[in-house]
């Protein structure tokens, strides 16, 4: 159990009023709140520690190194992997953008197939856009099934050995529909494709051990998990960053420069060309720290809780429909939803003035939207942070809304 009142308290972002109301927060998917934990690290490697890293021999330098790659130490254990192997990003988007550059670019020829499914998140379906008018390969998508969940339903005829890639998200940002991660990567085993797994919904909200997916990639953001922003991991199996090429280079990425040809640093190094984000890095190693205290597997089942609750509270709501699976066991809590026909924005706009705050749009999965046959859905989403009680304030809100619209 978390002793949620102490918890809260870390948030300082929480206690704040917005709109004269006390702030209600159901927007983690898109980017979560900071524990003063995480803001005190940055803080203190400002003031005490800052220094370049991997460079100058002097005391500040090699504590800044220390604490960059004790933060990479730290991410790397968070997901069961080897620091060597993990590799920071910008986010998500980069690291995937790593994958698709430095990767696909160089393996992938006409004909070839990179499958995909409807659901993802745009950074994991332009990059593959962008390396298939390169290449010629072609993007193949997987559709859902009636309770919003990959269809693995003729999956053999789509996959044969033209597929070199199988790329998915661990859980949508939109529907919450979780998976299913070992199914896609033993049918794309069994072509010889590789797998990208995009860990954005998926690392934040749950235990995850990379090495009990058999995947080749995996890709998330910090900012999506207390960290800060403008940092994030790519892990891989060696053999895959080993025939990866850097999509950057410049300073820090490489063994030898001579006039016409340099050689690259190992990996992880090789990816991480420049100044990295070093007090950034220190922030995502204090937001697993806090992480790993409470528990993943207490924050789990504190969200399927959670999501129980507000799955059987919003139906409650006349004219409310949940785009996502019911089952909390397939799901986690990003909950996207459209309320008769009132358009999520003035949904958004309803809640905001009573310190609620959701999401409303396209959510960067426009293919999805088509699929769905919407323009938008609105969305709540939550964390370890997140009470009942505010699950209850969005379903007054809603009602409220209602009202509004004459309903
Ligand atoms: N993949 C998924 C599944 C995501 O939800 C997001 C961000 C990304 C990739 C990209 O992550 P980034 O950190 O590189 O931007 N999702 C959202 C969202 O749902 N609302 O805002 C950002």
């Amino acid at each position: 159990m978390i002793d949620l009142e102490r918890l809260r308290s870390d948030f300082p972002i929480l206690s704040r009023e917005v709109n004269g109301h006390r702030l209600v927060y159901l927007d983690s998917a898109a980017t979560t709140q900071k524990p003063t934990a995480v803001l005190d690290s940055m803080d203190a490697y400002y003031r005490e520690s800052n220094a370049n890293v991997h460079r100058g021999a002097h005391t500040l330098s090699a504590e800044a190194t220390e604490l960059y790659e004790g933060a990479r130490t730290k991410v790397a254990h968070f997901i069961g992997a080897k620091p060597a192997q993990t590799v920071f990003t910008r986010g998500t988007t980069t690291a995937i953008n790593h994958i698709a550059y430095g990767w696909g670019l160089n393996h992938l020829n006409e004909g070839d197939k990179i499958v995909l499914t409807i659901a993802e998140h745009h950074a994991n379906i332009v990059p593959w856009q962008i390396i298939s008018r390169h290449t010629g390969a072609e993007l193949v998508y997987l559709e859902l099934t009636d309770d919003y969940r990959v269809d693995l339903n003729g999956i053999d005829r789509i996959l044969d050995d033209r597929v070199k890639i199988v790329t998915f998200s661990g859980m949508s940002n939109v529907t919450g529909a979780i998976g299913p991660i070992n199914l896609l990567s033993e049918a794309a085993r069994s072509v010889g494709a590789l797998t990208v797994l995009d860990g954005a919904q998926l690392v934040p909200h749950h235990p995850v051990d990379v090495a009990e997916f058999d995947v080749d990639f995996m890709a998330f953001s910090a900012h999506k998990m207390l960290g800060p922003t403008g940092i994030g991991a790519l892990w891989g199996t060696r053999e895959r960053l080993e025939e990866m090429e850097p999509t950057e280079g410049g300073g820090e990425m490489i063994n030898t420069v001579d006039r016409h040809v340099s050689t690259w640093a190992p990996v992880p190094h090789k990816f991480e060309a420049g100044t990295p984000p070093i007090a950034e890095a220190v922030g995502f190693g204090a937001a697993v720290d806090y992480l790993s205290a409470v528990g993943m597997d207490v924050i789990a089942q504190h969200e399927r809780d959670l999501t129980r609750y507000a799955l059987d509270r919003l139906a409650e709501v006349p004219d409310l429909k949940v785009y996502g699976p019911d089952d909390v066991l397939l799901r986690g809590g990003a909950v996207s939803f459209e309320l008769a026909d009132i358009h999520p924005h003035d949904i958004a706009t309803i809640l905001d003035q009573e310190g609620i705050a959701i999401r409303a749009g396209h959510h960067c999965a426009r293919p999805l939207m088509q699929y769905l046959d919407v323009p938008a859905t609105a969305r709540a989403s939550f964390y370890l942070y997140n009470i009942p009680e505010e699950i209850d304030k969005l379903v007054s809100a809603l009602m409220n809304a209602r009202r509004i619209f004459g309903l």
